[in-house]
Order: structure tokens, then C-alpha cells, then sequence
């Protein structure tokens, strides 16, 4: 297994696709997808378009669609939910398809949907991706983060460099062996560096500074945590997870 860390979906190279393609957004995006299909949920159908959301989602019978939309952190107006995971209890999203638009994540979903395999992680499901990669041991890996308007996001490369300590912790492989670009290495690090203290981490990074001004220190501490759901988002076709 190689894998190969890109920051933002813009530094995601064009000219291939990879065995497996992750898609990283810890605040929030794939931690709300981890969750909301945890709790009980048919599917999530990712949309970087909002209008485009609103009017395929029309066709949906309305007690099983539930619409979540999130613009610069805050709900957008008409829509069931914003993009908090808290909000996705199994009382509110059980047998409902989430058609989901934000300002980042879902455009990093969209940009790997060509891969033969897309998933999304967040540290909350970080375990569970690292035993289906461990599972299905596939040749090439990008973990693409969602970064914020194409900048580097802390969170997100935290993420990916706690995948890569979990894929070293459970194989024979070196660091060296596994990464495929430097990137993987310094995520690495970061993670190694900041792993006790996720939360401080995210209270340092912009996009946690923002979500905070929005009083969401709730999502932040839920965002924080490592490894407390076993569920896997894949790809069943482009955009429906
Ligand atoms: O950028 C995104 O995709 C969002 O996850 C941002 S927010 O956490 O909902 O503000």
C-alpha cells in the first residue's frame, strides 16, 4: 500500500485516480456523514450546487429526505439541518437519505468520485477506516482533505496523519514504505505531536476559531474525539454514500 496525503482538493492530481480515495473533512462534513450514517440513515447524496440539491432532493418522498445545507458555518435558510453532527440523532435521520451541501467537504468528495473506491473519514470513524483499508489492502491510497476555500486546514491533515499512525500501528510496514509523498510524513508528525490534545489542536486551527465564533464548541469537542464509531461511509454510486 502506498498512500499519498493532498491538502486541498485542488492539489489532488487530475491525471489518475487511485485505488481507494478518502475524503477528510473534520469540521464537519465526514464526521456529519459518519454520523448520520451511524444513526440510522438509508444514504448520504453529497452536492456541491445548493439549488442543484434543492431540486433533485424534490423528487424524494419529503418524510425521508432530510435537506442540510451550510454556507461559511452557518445553516442555509430552507433547509431541515445545518451541518452539525449533533444534530443527526437516530430520532431525526433513521431510513432518510441526507442531501448535503457545504462549503468544503462535499466539493473534496466530488473531486475523488471517479476513484473505484471513495470513502469518508473523520478522527471519529478513524479506526474503522483503518481496518477496511487493512481489509482490502488496496495498492494506492489519497486522502484528500477538504482544507477551507482551497487552504491548508490543520484538522484535516491531523486526520490523515492519524490514519497513517493507525495503518503503521496494525502492519509491518515502515514509514518510509507507506507514504507516498512527503505530505503523509508531516501529517504523521503533526498527529504524533498533537495526539493527546486533539482539541487543543482544533482550538488552534482557523476553521475550529470560526465554528467557535458560531458557538459550536460542542461540535468541536465531539469532532475531537478518536475512534468512537464503527461505521465506514463508501461510495455506492458517484455522490451517494
Ligand atoms: O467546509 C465544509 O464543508 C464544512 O464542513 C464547514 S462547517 O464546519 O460546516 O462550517
Amino acid at each position: 500500500m502506498k498512500l499519498f496525503v493532498y491538502h486541498t482538493p485542488e492539489l489532488t492530481p487530475t491525471d489518475s485516480v487511485p485505488d481507494c480515495a478518502i475524503a477528510v473533512d473534520v469540521l464537519r462534513a465526514t464526521s456529519t456523514i459518519a454520523t448520520v450514517l451511524n444513526a440510522g440513515a438509508e444514504a448520504v447524496q453529497v452536492f456541491s450546487d445548493m439549488d442543484q440539491l434543492m431540486q433533485l432532493s424534490e423528487d424524494w418522498p419529503a418524510e425521508k429526505r432530510l435537506r442540510a445545507g451550510e454556507r461559511g458555518g452557518a445553516k442555509v435558510e430552507g433547509c431541515d439541518l445545518g451541518n452539525s453532527p449533533l444534530d443527526c440523532t437516530p430520532e431525526r435521520v433513521t431510513d432518510c437519505r441526507l442531501f448535503i451541501s457545504t462549503t468544503n467537504g462535499t466539493r473534496a468528495l466530488q473531486r475523488v468520485q471517479a476513484a473505484p473506491s471513495v470513502l469518508a473519514a473523520a478522527l471519529i470513524n478513524r479506526q474503522a477506516v483503518v481496518n477496511y483499508l487493512l481489509e482490502t489492502n488496496p495498492e494506492t491510497v489519497w486522502i484528500v482533505s477538504s482544507g477551507w476555500e482551497g487552504s491548508y486546514s490543520l484538522e484535516d491533515t491531523v486526520c490523515a496523519g492519524a490514519i497513517v499512525d493507525g495503518l503503521l500501528a496494525s502492519s509491518s510496514l515502515s514509514p518510509k514504505e507507506l507514504a507516498g509523498n512527503d505530505e503523509a510524513i508531516a501529517a504523521l508528525a503533526l498527529y504524533r505531536h498533537w495526539q493527546d490534545d486533539l482539541l487543543g489542536l482544533m482550538h488552534h486551527a482557523s476553521h475550529g476559531q470560526r465554528l467557535l465564533r458560531l458557538n459550536c464548541h460542542e461540535d468541536l469537542k465531539y469532532c475531537a474525539k478518536t475512534d468512537i464509531l464503527e461505521v465506514v461511509p463508501r461510495q455506492k454510486e458517484p455522490g451517494v454514500l
